[in-house]
C-alpha cells in the first residue's frame, strides 16, 4: 500500500493520510457571510481526508470579491466556522480555513458602503466576478498606502484568531490565484515605487509581514501557505521572473517553520505545463531550509500519479479539489481503486443542496 494512505504528522496536526482537500469556493454562505447548515454537513461527509482546507474565507468585508462567500472575522462568522469544526472533528478529521483577501478582484457592491477594491496597483485587472444578478467586470481599484499596510496585516491576525476560537486546526494563508498578495508579488501587477514594491524582496514583504503576524499569532506549527507561482488566474499576468520571485519567497517562509507549503503547479484548474518552472527546485530549497515543513502539491493529480508522487518522496501531501466536490469518500475510493463520481460545472457556485450535499458514497 502506498504512503499516501498512511498517518502524517504535519506541523503540531496528527493526519490520517495525505489526501488533503483543497479550497474550493462555493459561493453558499448564508446572511451575515456565515457558513450554512449545509455546509457542516458537506464538510462533515468529507472528513475522512487527512486534512481539509476550506473554501476561501475573506479575513475583513473589504476582502470580499464575490457573492456569498464566507468570512472569518465576525463572533457569528467564529459561531458559524464552530458547528462545521466540531462536526469534521467528531468524525476524526482535521480542518484548517484558506484567509483570504482577494485585492482587485472584487466589486464595490459586495464592499462596505463607499469603498473600492484595494491593491498593489490602481490598475484594474481585466476579469470577472459574481455578484447579486450574475457576472460583472471587477470595480476599478485603488492602490493601498504604504501606511495602510499595518491595517491588512493586522486583519489576516485577527482573522487567524478568530479561526482559532472557532476551532480549527490551524490556517492557510491564500497567496495564489491572483488575490492580494499574489497582486504584492508579481511585477506584473505590482507598479509600486514604496518598500512594497520593485526588487523581488519588496515585493514579497507584504506576504512576509502577514506570515510573520499569523505565525506569532497561532504557531508555525498550525499555519500553510498556498503559492502559485505560474498559474495566469484573474488577469494577473506572469511575473518577469517567477523562479527568482518564489525561491526568495521560500528562502523567506522556511525560518518561519511553517506546518506546510501548498503549491499549484501550472494554471490553477487547468494546464500543468502553462509556463516553464522548477518545482522541484523549489521543495529541494524549502526541505534544506526546513526539513520538517510538509510539501503539499496540487493541480490536476489523479490516483496513480499522487500514489508516484508521494511515494518519490517528491511530496509530503497530494491536494484535490474537483474530485473531492464529487466524491465526499474520495480517500475510500482512491484506496480500493473504485470510479470516481464526475463533476456538475453547473452547481460548483450557488445554489443549494444541490451539486454540494448529495454526491453519492461507493
Ligand atoms: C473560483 C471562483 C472564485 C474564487 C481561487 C478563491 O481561485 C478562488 C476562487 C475560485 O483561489
Amino acid at each position: 500500500m502506498s504512503a499516501l494512505f498512511e498517518p502524517v504528522r504535519v506541523g503540531d496536526l496528527a493526519l490520517a493520510n495525505r489526501i488533503v482537500m483543497a479550497p474550493l469556493t462555493r459561493n453558499r454562505a448564508a446572511p451575515g457571510r456565515v457558513p450554512s447548515d449545509l455546509a457542516v454537513t458537506y464538510y462533515a461527509q468529507r472528513a475522512s481526508a487527512g486534512l481539509l482546507i476550506t473554501e476561501a474565507s475573506q479575513i475583513s468585508p473589504e476582502g470580499q470579491g464575490y457573492l456569498d462567500t464566507p468570512g472569518i472575522y465576525s463572533a457569528q462568522q467564529v459561531a458559524g466556522w464552530r458547528r462545521v469544526t466540531d462536526a469534521v472533528h467528531a468524525r476524526g478529521g482535521r480542518i484548517v480555513i484558506q484567509l483570504w483577501h482577494v485585492g482587485r478582484i472584487s466589486h464595490v457592491s459586495l464592499l462596505p458602503e463607499g469603498a473600492v477594491p484595494v491593491s498593489s496597483t490602481a490598475r484594474a485587472a481585466n476579469g470577472k466576478t459574481f455578484i447579486a444578478g450574475g457576472f460583472a467586470p471587477v470595480s476599478a481599484p485603488r492602490a493601498l498606502r504604504s501606511d495602510e499596510l499595518p491595517r491588512i496585516v493586522d486583519d489576516y491576525r485577527h482573522a487567524a484568531r478568530c479561526a482559532i476560537e472557532a476551532g480549527f486546526d490551524g490556517v492557510e494563508v491564500h497567496g495564489a490565484n491572483g488575490y492580494l498578495l499574489d497582486q504584492f508579488l508579481r511585477d506584473s501587477a505590482n507598479d509600486r515605487r514604496d518598500a512594497y514594491g520593485g526588487p523581488v524582496a519588496h515585493r514579497a514583504r507584504l506576504l512576509a509581514e502577514v506570515m510573520h503576524a499569523v505565525v506569532d499569532e497561532i504557531g508555525g506549527g498550525r499555519t500553510g501557505v498556498r503559492l502559485s507561482p505560474v498559474t495566469p488566474s484573474n488577469d494577473i499576468g506572469q511575473d518577469s521572473d517567477p523562479q527568482a520571485l518564489f525561491e526568495h519567497v521560500i528562502d523567506r517562509l522556511a525560518p518561519l517553520g511553517l506546518a506546510f507549503v501548498h503549491v499549484v503547479e501550472g494554471q490553477t484548474g487547468g494546464a500543468r505545463d502553462i509556463a516553464p518552472f522548477d518545482f522541484e527546485a523549489l521543495r529541494e530549497r524549502f526541505k534544506r531550509a526546513h526539513p520538517a515543513g510538509a510539501w503539499m502539491v496540487n493541480n490536476g493529480y489523479h490516483r496513480q500519479m499522487a500514489i508516484d508522487v508521494v511515494d518519490s518522496g517528491r511530496a509530503d501531501l497530494v491536494a484535490f479539489g474537483r474530485p473531492f466536490i464529487a466524491n465526499p469518500d474520495l480517500v475510500q475510493r482512491l484506496r480500493v481503486d473504485a470510479p470516481l463520481n464526475a463533476v456538475q460545472a453547473a452547481t460548483l457556485y450557488g445554489g443549494g443542496a444541490e451539486g454540494y450535499t448529495d454526491y453519492p458514497t461507493l
